[in-house]
């Protein structure tokens, strides 16, 4: 049996469930070529892919002459303190991968110093801030300054390379600031999403024993306030080791608490010192940086990215999968708390000297025509959002699109969970107006870059489907059962990857063991990626969704257990099973049943505060949308929840749960089926 992940507590292999409509919409669905204003791009610089052939040769090469692949691009996009004489070490099998391991770098001076050399006044960043009309620039010149004497602040902290820094910032540019000072003294930062409880933030500060966090006195979200310190304040109760807070002034609220000599102000602590730093070189193969994500248990994982192969990752995708060029200007607005917003609002951009949109708020603040509003005003040639942000604006109707000029965009991505393929036409068009290439990439924290993805000057989109490995990665789809590699094309499985990549996760912090046994183990050989996969007749790939117990809600990951665990902390649970819902906005969403202790009473009151348990614990985020008291879960003779028969019943496949005979009790079924058609 290859991967207990796949045989969950139910013990249920869930690919069966993902495959039903493979083979529908694949190798017959519509495609679309890469747009005119690509291929003639009328006195602008064509695209660096501009054919299939292109592609087919720059991936061949990446394949097979993989030393010179990586030699060429790691010196083309980075510069080096002390060359790398070697690629790459070590392999899947082994767990022990490294890439230009004796090279020398540092990343922020990357990211920054290189541009500012060549021209401090070029734009590193475009602040949209919360309220509309406020935008501000930070130029290379200024985030040199910035990031130099932040770092002496840290520095004067005590912090020496290899600690790490806790960071919890709403979404302003001082953010990446903060990720970029770290990085210029070699500390490494992990940065929590400010919208995780204090319990959350506390369990990951005290997981990378961070001594430091950089926060903000509170943030703004479509005008609503977050108090960002008084939660900071709360989770550090528990966090004794942490010595310093350096807290950023973002509203200026004076009744936001101050703890000193713990507490500092960032404005008072930054004006003490020179805005000159030398920056520390590294080892390719030193920590950039942890983030923690949900995997199939409780726990989030720290997943540990190093200097060199991440950053060479999200510099060189970032560049042909957006097809980046002088004077672009470049929009992800994905918080710099996820993956996507650490490579594609920080460190990709700033590593090719581009100009980052940094937007602190919502899309539909004040109206659903904010995102469209920000591409007229600041010319964004590139614009990368997730599928749950489309489908929403898109029920919003066409005209809050098409009342702005969206002329300056050339291609539109998708990430964070498959698109289905009308939004994916609905994206094509109406946003992109016919006239703009769409890139739905796939990757993952573990990857740190894009691993499937189309290139837009080259290849043949089909909606709903990632298209083509990325350079360097080779795919696989394997039987989940066996473990074997399905060979050629119309096939269904779970995704793999063959060999190691540059920006691929090295371990998990402070258990390896865990790391090993999540991705390399429970197929040798192979990087489990998690997911299910097809690979159509024309060979294009079809991301199916999760196979373990990680739900994706708006495109965060979370892990049913992690919810579960949140709802038993509650004196009155006695028992929680939580499955993700289909839902027409977010993808998915949180449906909870709970079994309660003898004694309990079941209603609404309760119900609100279980749902405010889990808000507490995790965060809104995680927010049960839909929470049904039962008086049983269905269970295996032996005790186990089949969470695979909740989730065909959310789904309203009541009809098709197929073999029952595991069940204790079947009779539960029709209960179930009852209770959730009356709450959903
Ligand atoms: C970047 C990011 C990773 C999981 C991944 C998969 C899903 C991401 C996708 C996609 C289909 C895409 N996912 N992009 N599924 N098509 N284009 O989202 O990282 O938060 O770690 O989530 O998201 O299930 O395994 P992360």
């Amino acid at each position: 049996m290859p991967a207990s992940v796949l045989v969950p507590t139910d013990g249920t292999a869930s690919v069966a469930t993902m495959t039903s409509d493979t083979q529908d919409h694949t190798a017959k669905s519509a495609t679309y070529p890469p747009p005119e204003r690509l291929v003639n791009p009328e006195g602008r610089e064509k695209p660096w892919v501009s054919s299939m052939a292109e592609y087919e040769a720059l991936y061949n090469e990446s394949i097979q002459q993989p030393t010179k692949f990586w030699t060429r691009t790691a010196n083309e996009l980075l510069t080096w303190d002390k060359p790398f004489t070697h690629v790459s070490l070590g392999s899947l099998k082994e767990g022990n991968m490294a890439w230009f391991p004796d090279g020398q770098l540092n990343v922020s001076y990357n990211c920054v110093d290189r541009w500012a050399i060549q021209d401090p006044s070029r734009v590193a960043f475009i602040y949209e801030a919360d309220e509309p009309g406020n935008a501000t620039t930070v130029t290379y010149g200024q985030l040199l300054a910035q990031v130099c004497s932040l770092a002496n602040v840290l520095r004067s902290f005590g912090l020496r390379k290899g600690d790490t820094v806790a960071i919890y910032m709403p979404m302003i540019p001082e953010a990446a600031v903060a990720m970029l000072a770290c990085a210029r003294l070699g500390l490494v930062h992990t940065v929590v999403f400010a919208g995780f409880s204090a319990s959350s933030l506390a369990e990951r500060v005290a997981d990378a024993r961070s001594r430091v966090v950089i926060t903000a006195d509170e943030g703004l979200r479509g005008s609503r306030t977050i108090r960002i310190k008084a939660i900071v304040d709360e989770a550090l109760k528990s966090c004794p080791e942490v010595e310093r807070v350096l807290v950023f002034r973002r509203t200026g609220n004076e009744t936001v608490e101050f703890t000193a000599p713990r507490d500092v102000w960032w404005h008072e602590a930054v004006a003490a010192q020179r805005p000159y730093c030398p920056p520390v070189p590294v080892s390719a193969e030193d920590p950039l940086f942890l983030l923690y994500t949900s995997g199939s248990t409780g726990k989030p994982k720290g997943v540990v990215h190093t200097s060199g192969g991440y950053l060479l990752g999200a510099a060189l995708t970032l560049k042909y999968v957006f097809d980046i060029h002088d004077g672009d200007i470049f929009c992800c607005t994905a918080d710099i708390g996820w993956i996507t917003g650490h490579s594609y609002v920080v460190y990709g951009p700033l590593a090719l000297g581009s100009t980052s949109v940094v937007f602190e708020s919502v899309p539909t603040y004040p109206d659903a025509s904010r995102y469209w509003k920000l591409v007229e005003d600041h010319k964004i040639t590139q614009f990368y959002t997730a599928p749950t942000a489309i489908r929403a604006l898109r029920r919003h109707g066409d005209d809050f699109v098409n009342k702005c000029d969206l002329s300056s965009l050339r291609v539109i991505g998708s990430v964070g969970e498959p698109i289905n393929p009308d939004a994916w036409t609905w994206y094509s068009e109406v946003v992109g107006g016919g006239r703009c290439a769409v890139v739905d990439t796939y990757w993952q924290t573990e990857t740190g870059s894009h691993v499937i993805t189309p290139l837009p000057g080259a290849t043949l989109a089909k909606p709903g489907s990632a298209t083509f490995p990325f350079f360097g990665v080779e795919l696989a789809i394997l039987d989940p059962t066996t473990g074997a590699e399905l060979e050629g094309n119309d096939v269904s499985g779970v995704l793999a990857i063959k060999r190691p990549w540059p920006s691929m996760a090295r371990t998990i912090a402070g258990d390896h063991k865990r790391f090993l046994e999540t991705y390399l183990s429970p197929y040798p050989g192979y990087y489990f990626a998690g997911d299910g996969a097809s690979r159509d007749s024309d060979g294009y790939y079809w991301i199916r969704g999760r196979v373990d117990d990680v739900i994706n809600v708006a495109g965060h990951r979370l892990s049913t257990a992690e919810v579960e665990s949140a709802l038993i902390c509650h004196h009155a649970v006695a028992e929680s099973a939580v499955v993700g819902a289909p839902d027409e906005v977010s993808g998915q969403s949180i449906c909870a049943f709970v079994t309660l202790k003898d004694g309990f009473e079941a209603n609404d009151t309760l119900k609100a505060e279980l749902v405010k348990e889990v808000r507490t614990r995790i965060g809104p985020i995680a927010t049960p949308k839909t929470l049904i008291l039962v008086d049983e879960l269905p269970k295996t003779r032996s005790g186990k929840i089949i969470r695979r028969i909740l989730r065909k019943v959310v789904a309203g496949e009541g009809d098709q749960l197929g073999d029952l005979s595991t069940l204790s009790d079947p009779s539960i079924v029709d209960v179930l089926i009852r209770e959730v058609s009356t709450a959903i």
